[in-house]
């Protein structure tokens, strides 16, 4: 299998809540590296370029004004499998869906306000990277 890496952000209802501490010890314990990581805040046009892919869908507006609610954490996250081990350790969009033992599960709020954001391929990883990190602010 190959190692990978996976673009993440703790969204702001968690960085709200103090979670950043709990919800990276859920990554490390999953055994993913976390080997980039700031806390920035979002602006509209990163935000609305950043889920471009939802442009048109109904509740676009309400989830770039949430993005840019509050600071959020972004980080870059590897290991092997790392795009899908990520996606399954987060949880269902949905926290009412999200498996036992999620980070959704534990810490999201709802549907909207889901604490975390994970790369959903290998291209789409690569260009969320690109978009907050530079290639040497990730050390391997
Ligand atoms: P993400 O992109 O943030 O990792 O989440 P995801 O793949 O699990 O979900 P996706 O379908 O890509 O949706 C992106 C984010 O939009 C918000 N959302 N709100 N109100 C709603 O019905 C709704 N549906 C999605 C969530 O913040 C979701 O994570
Ligand atoms: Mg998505």
């Amino acid at each position: 299998m190959a190692v990978e890496r996976t673009f993440s952000i703790i969204k702001p209802d968690a960085t709200a809540r103090n979670l950043t501490g709990a919800i990276n010890a859920m990554i490390e314990q999953s055994g993913l590296r976390i080997v980039a990581q700031k806390r920035i805040r979002i602006t509209r046009e990163q935000a609305q370029t950043f889920y471009a892919v939802h442009s048109q869908r109904p509740f676009f507006g309400e989830l770039v004004d949430f993005m840019m609610s509050g600071p959020v954490v972004v980080q870059v996250l590897e290991g092997e499998n790392a795009i899908a081990r990520y996606r399954e350790l987060m949880g269902a969009t949905d926290p009412s869906k999200a498996a036992e033992g999620t980070i959704r599960k534990a810490h999201a709020a709802s549907i909207g306000e889901n604490s975390v954001h994970g790369s959903d391929a290998v291209e789409t990883a690569a260009i969320e990277i690109a978009q907050f990190f530079a290639g040497n602010e990730i050390v391997g």
